[in-house]
């Protein structure tokens, strides 16, 4: 079969001058997954109810994409809109919400043009050629807090540092003083909660469709200790990857950079259902010529549950689908996107690296519930692990009839799984709501492992609003001990990240 390159289109109304007309109507796109919210909101003490239990003390911070202006290119995804921060200050009870656009580069010179300068998804060949010279990243995908610092992430861009208080953007191309080496940095950095350390990577490193990826570590103090250099089988998105104490873990998957694609006009992937994945694993803190690639079969999988290294034995859960799961990522030889296909389930990946001639990794599916966007208790991201969180659907729970045509199969649970016993418990978020990603909170600092809260964003499709919900961990069936009412809906998450009240006072 042939692979099908479908050329793009500009947005007629676009016509190149700073009287472009600002509208989001007919374009598909919106029609779809809604118009974005667009709208910065200070809001002290929202509506709460039940109660926010005492204990509860820091801040929730969520971000995903929420475009700025139209799409300069009609055809353009979700994933392309700008980073979008909001924070949830939860503390004595109250809850405060504030959000902030992230004031990066390309956002600075849109707001100054009053329309879009960047074109289609992680393709600068569709660009206005003023904005040649800035970052393209968006900063939508993830916020995370290390070393005092706050920082939006994008995996085609270094990270954006913003005030954790005030959400002001602080560096708009965060480079650890000139000590990234990489021209990107991931979403989804790990933390060892027992060195203080980061441990992070950039895939395309030396530039778009490069096959280097470059994993460095970031000591508690924020200077980089650590780099090594490693090239990938094929280029494709290297969204997540896993670390233990011992060693770091990349999914290769099918998902791959096409620039033949990028030139007619498209996104910067397409799916290539011929690939294989491919599993690497390398030493942590050694040089990554101990790299050893492992072959599997074409599989999506975008992100890593918790992983664990047992002597020479690794292990690596990530919800895991047949095939494709963003239905904006062409499939690259026209194959129709398939639902069912796209289902994910955490799987478990091992290599056993003291077998030497072992070639492929072993596979195996833990649950069969279906979900996206699994977490773990964060202080657990490089140890062994037991608990594991996950937005799940659940067909047995009752859906609003009122809403068939919106959503056929909703994600309105969050479900904790227990690997030690292999049980789960579920909360529902009720037969109007969807949820979206979320959070462990640990009830205290050192509580047990995934002895706390999960928090996250919940949208109340008909009322058209958004709430943020508490669910206590060791009572998932009983539903949120609090929710936190927003007057609006806000646009759409990625990933969320908890800072607690003793980190943010450290950070002044
Ligand atoms: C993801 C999200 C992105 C992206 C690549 O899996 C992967 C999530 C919001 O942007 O660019
Ligand atoms: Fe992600």
């Amino acid at each position: 079969m042939n692979l099908i390159l479908k050329p793009y289109s500009l947005n007629p109304a676009d016509a190149g001058h700073p009287s472009t007309p600002v509208s989001f109507a007919n374009l598909s796109m919106f029609q779809r997954f809604g118009a974005p919210f667009r709208a910065e909101v200070d809001l002290r003490d929202c509506e709460v109810e039940g109660e926010i239990p005492s204990d509860v003390n820091g801040a929730f911070y969520r971000v995903g994409p929420d475009y700025q202006y139209p799409p300069k290119c009609p055809d353009n995804i979700p994933f392309d809109g700008e980073g979008y921060v909001a924070m949830f200050r939860l503390s004595r009870g109250h809850a405060d919400f504030k959000s902030r656009y992230v004031r990066t580069q390309r956002f600075k010179a849109q707001e100054a043009a009053r329309r879009s300068l960047f074109g289609m998804y992680r393709n600068p060949y569709t660009d206005d050629p003023s904005v040649k010279t800035l970052s393209r990243g968006t900063a939508n995908t993830h916020v995370v807090y290390h070393a005092g610092k706050l920082m939006a992430l994008k995996e085609d861009s270094p990270p954006v540092l913003m005030d954790p208080n005030t959400l002001e953007t602080l560096d708009d191309y965060y480079d650890f003083n000139g000590k990234l080496v990489s021209r990107t940095f991931t979403a989804h950095p790990k933390f060892d909660s027992e060195t203080g350390e980061m441990i992070a990577f950039g895939y395309e490193a030396k530039g778009e469709a490069t096959d280097d990826v470059a994993v460095f570590t970031v000591d508690r103090r924020g200077r980089v200790t650590w780099q090594a250099w490693i090239k990938v089988p094929y280029v494709g998105m290297l969204h997540d990857f896993a670390v233990t104490q011992k060693h770091i873990a990349f999914l290769v998957i099918p998902m791959a950079t096409n620039v033949q694609q990028m030139k007619l006009g498209g996104v910067h992937f397409a799916w290539d259902s011929h690939l294989p994945t491919w599993l690497g694993v390398m030493r942590r803190g050694g040089d990554g010529k101990d790299i050893r690639w492992f072959k599997g079969p074409e599989r999506c999988a975008t992100h890593v549950m918790g992983a664990v290294s047992d002597g020479d034995r690794v292990q690596i859960d990530m919800d895991m689908a047949l095939k494709n799961q963003f239905p904006f990522f062409p499939n690259a030889y026209g194959e129709p996107y398939d639902d069912r296909a796209a289902e994910g389930r955490i799987t478990r990946l091992t290599v056993d690296l003291s077998k030497k001639s072992a070639d492929t990794y072993g596979m195996e599916t833990l649950y069969p519930i279906v979900g996206i966007l699994p977490r773990q208790d964060d202080r657990y991201h490089t140890m062994p692990y037991r608990y594991g969180f996950m937005p799940t659907m659940d067909p047995a729970r009752p859906f609003d009839e009122r809403l068939a045509h919106v959503l056929t199969q909703p994600v309105n649970c969050w479900t904790r799984f227990d690997h030690a016993t292999h049980t789960t418990s579920t909360f529902f978020a009720g037969p109007e709501s969807t949820l979206q990603e979320c959070c462990f909170v640990p009830r205290s600092k050192d509580a047990p492992e995934g002895d706390g809260y999960v928090v996250g964003i919940a949208n109340r499709l008909i009322e058209n609003r958004s709430d943020l919900v508490i669910v206590d961990t060791k009572r998932m069936e009983e539903g949120a001990v609090a929710t936190v009412k927003l007057p609006f809906r806000i646009g759409a998450g990625i990933h969320g990240w908890w800072v607690s009240g003793e980190q943010l006072a450290a950070a002044g």
